[in-house]
């Protein structure tokens, strides 16, 4: 591994996130953003994390190319590659948003889980310390740390752990991650974030994509991450992680990763019986 990528992967096991400026090219970002502008058209609106009209849609791959290469862009696996020594492995989870709503400081999942959960965030738009830009609390991942955040501050709000609304903002220790088209944002799952609405009444455009490291050898790891996949499988409309059409194209990281979770016996891998097009 070379010297920078082991500082890379260092810095997210420490901080629990590393941000790449223009990882993905600017031709591609107009090409992703058409692709989302028209997906969007059959998102729904969700009250997930406020009252205020976000929409969301999950079950997005196999509709639009330009969407599906994301998930296995080679700059992006290359960067997991970098953090943990070998590609990580799509799971089927994450979304695209269309955020109107103030996220609120919360963690997901319950603190102090394991696991090994890459987060990654492209946003569409120029987001800025005054306008919608994502927040966290570098090393908030540690299970430990974690937990005793949820002790001083948390507050279970829906079955959801969030930072107490009376606890004054700024949060002593956040860092705010300003990005531009292009940036990719890679977090561990379990760190705290949050991320304000847009000043100016637009939404945040974001796509969230969800990877787990790979287990290599260890049985437990590999069965988290299968009962991670059907976690998600179960909440979804889909009950698969590859369209059939995805599985059989030509996309060297994409016929590896699918190897990788078949081997690893991940539910639901490939769609079994085509989707009708509509
Ligand atoms: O809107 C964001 O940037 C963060 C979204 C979020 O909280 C999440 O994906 O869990």
């Amino acid at each position: 591994m070379s010297k920078a990528a082991k500082k890379l992967g260092q810095k997210f096991d420490s901080e629990g996130f590393v941000v790449i400026r223009s990882l993905i090219s600017s031709r591609k970002i107009s090409e992703v953003t058409a692709a989302y502008d028209r997906l969007m058209r059959r998102s729904q609106v969700s009250d997930y994390f406020g009252p205020k009209g976000s929409r969301c849609l999950k079950d997005y791959l196999g509709l639009e190319p330009e969407m599906d290469v994301l998930v296995d862009h080679p700059d992006i696996l290359s960067v997991t590659a970098s953090i943990d020594g070998l590609p990580a492995l799509y799971t089927g989870a994450g979304a695209l948003w269309y955020m109107l709503d103030d996220v609120p400081w919360h963690c997901d999942g319950r603190p102090g889980r394991t696991g090994m959960p890459i987060k990654v965030s492209l946003y569409l738009d120029v987001l800025t310390k005054e306008c919608g830009a994502f927040r966290l609390l570098p090393g908030s991942h540690i299970p430990s740390r974690s937990m005793q955040l949820m002790k001083e501050f948390g507050v279970w709000t829906d079955n959801r752990p969030r930072i107490h609304p009376d606890i004054p903002r700024p949060l002593s220790g956040e860092v705010v991650v300003e990005t531009e088209p292009g940036d990719v944002v890679f977090w561990d799952n379990r760190i705290w974030h949050s991320a304000p609405r847009r000043l100016d009444g637009l939404g945040r455009r974001a796509i969230f994509v969800n990877y787990i490291r790979d287990p290599r050898d260890d049985k437990s790891a590999a069965r988290d991450l299968r009962d991670d996949v059907a976690d998600t499988l179960r909440n979804r409309t889909r009950q698969f992680i590859y369209p059939r059409q995805m599985a059989t194209e030509v996309n060297w990281p994409r016929q590896r990763t699918i190897q990788r979770l078949l081997e690893l016996k991940v539910p639901g891998v490939i769609e079994t019986n085509p989707t009708p097009s509509d």
